[in-house]
This record gives structure tokens, sequence and C-alpha cells, in this order.
């Protein structure tokens, strides 16, 4: 083990739940992304019918994933919010379908809490909140129901965040939030272990910004909680490569992906579950 690994927080290694369990004795995991929507900036449109996505999150699982994230809302720079009755329509039959055929725990991408109910009932187990809980009825019916949560850190909304991110900061003023809304969510009831943080990549931030936060991970490792990370098929990674086009950005996100594992990040959140799920081995066999 590595100077740093040896000063990680020890954790459990395997988190348990009726019906549910996600593994990290062999470190990181594989969240594959299902975005049931006609317009993400990756995926958008592929999977918005209901059959294309059940077949598409059984892939992902067969591939490697540990937990299927559905999405059903574009959150992109620029992005306007959908209607709740629409983002249920579109997750929930997906949800139902996955929950019966697949054994990893399902995720939804949401921060209205009638959405996450609708989510939970349908069989998901983990609620991913762009927001962090931002609506404190969300904390309390993730307590309620005893859920695990990603919280993520973003700085102003879709619409408008990439107008001027600004920040004296960016580590201590991400970490910070992080922790004020963790504390909060512990003390709606969500106990720590079922929290994750996440520093939220290209929500608010400028390139530059992104990298100040990749770099700092052990930070965010070193407080405890297990750490999400989101950097997939990013514009960040467009910007430093030069590739126009999503899906010609898989090595870039390979390279942060591995960096990832090396800082001891918990989950990582892609679309590409098979490669990734290769980066993740042969990182985490080097240490
Ligand atoms: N990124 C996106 C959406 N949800 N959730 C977490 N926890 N972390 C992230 O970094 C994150 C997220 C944006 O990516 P994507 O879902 O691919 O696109 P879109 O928002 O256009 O659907």
């Amino acid at each position: 083990m590595t100077e740093q690994g040896s000063q990680r927080p020890r954790r459990a290694d395997v988190l348990t739940w009726p019906g549910g369990r996600l593994d990290f004795s062999a470190g990181c995991l594989v969240m594959g992304i299902l975005n049931v929507t006609p317009d993400s900036f990756s995926d958008g449109g592929l999977f918005v019918d209901k059959d294309r996505a059940v077949e598409q999150g059984l892939r992902m699982a067969a591939e490697g994933a540990a937990i299927l994230d559905v999405g059903p809302e574009s959150t992109r720079p620029g992005s306007r919010p959908v209607p709740v009755d629409e983002q249920i329509r579109r997750a929930v039959p997906v949800i139902e379908a996955l929950a019966r055929q697949v054994k990893v725990p399902i995720s939804i991408d949401a921060h209205d809490v009638e959405v996450a109910k609708a989510a939970l009932d349908a069989g998901a187990s983990l609620i991913n909140d762009i927001t962090a809980l931002a609506d404190g009825r969300m904390a309390e019916m993730a307590a309620d129901r005893h859920v695990r949560v990603v919280l993520m850190h973003m700085q102003g909304t879709p619409a408008i965040m990439q107008a001027s991110p600004s920040y004296t900061d960016v580590v201590a003023e991400v970490l910070a939030f992080l922790m004020e809304r963790a504390t909060k969510a512990q003390a709606a009831g969500i106990p720590r272990e079922r929290i994750f943080i996440d520093p939220g990549i290209g929500f608010g931030k400028t390139v530059e910004h992104n990298l100040a936060l990749l770099r700092n991970l052990d930070r965010f490792v070193t407080t405890g909680y297990r750490v999400l990370v989101g950097p997939s098929r990013k514009r960040f990674i467009g910007q430093i490569t030069g590739r126009e086009s999503p899906q010609d950005r898989v090595f870039g996100t390979a390279a942060v992906v591995a960096l990832c594992v090396q800082a001891g990040v918990s989950v990582v959140r892609v679309h590409d579950v098979a490669a990734m799920v290769d980066v993740v081995r042969m990182a985490s066999s080097i240490g």
C-alpha cells in the first residue's frame, strides 16, 4: 500500500441492505449511466424507448457495472427542468423492468422528491441528487426509506452554471459545501456509511476548476465519506484533448478514471462500462 493509501480511512468493505449490496473490497466500483432522456449531452435519444433502455441496463450489468444510474432529466449546461410527471413517465417503467432482471442496485438521478419516491417504489435503492438534498424533504424521505444517497456539488443551476463559474479556492469551497450537506443529511437521520460525496465535475466549473478538484481527490477521500466522481465524456476532456464528439472522449475518460482509482475513489460514474471496468481493474491491481 502507498503511503497515501495507508492514511485512508478504514470503512466497512461491504454495504448491505435487504435486497442489495455493494462490495468495495476490490476497490472502486463502476456506476453505469442510463439516461432515459431525448437530450442528454452524450447518450441523449438513444434510450428513450423503454425496451432499448432496459437492454442497455442489462448490457451494462453484464459488463460489470455495480450500480445502474437511471437519469430522466438532462442536466447538461444550458438545460431546463423537465416536469416531474414526465420524469416519472420516463424512469419508472425502466426501473421496474430492470429491478426484476438484475441483481445490481439501481440508482435514480433526481433532485425532485416525487421522482425519487416513485423510483424507490419501482425498485431503486439509491438516490443520486445533484443538488445534494437542497430540498429538505428529500433528506427526510431518504432517511425514512433507509436508502443510500449521493450528494453532489454544483455552483448555480444547469441553465446558467457554465456562464462564469468563480471560486476563491475551489477545492476548499466544494469540500466545505459537501461537509455541510453531509452533516445535514446525518442530522436528518441518514447514517454516515450511506452517504457518498461527489465534487460535481463540470457543474459550474471551468477546466482549471475540474483539474484542481481531480488533483485533490485525496482531500475528499480522507473525510471518511465514500467519494463518487462523474468525469465521463465531459466537456473538459474535449477541451484538453480536442475531441469534439463526446463519443471520442473514452480514452480521456479512462485517464481520469485511473487517477480516481489511485486517489481512493469508491465509485466512478461512466457511460463506457466495459472499458472502464478494465481500467478500474488494472489501476486497482497496481495499487
Ligand atoms: N453528471 C451528470 C449527471 N449526473 N451525477 C453525479 N453524482 N455526478 C456527476 O458528475 C453527474 C451526475 C451529467 O452527465 P450525463 O448524465 O452523462 O449527462 P446529462 O446530464 O446531459 O444527462
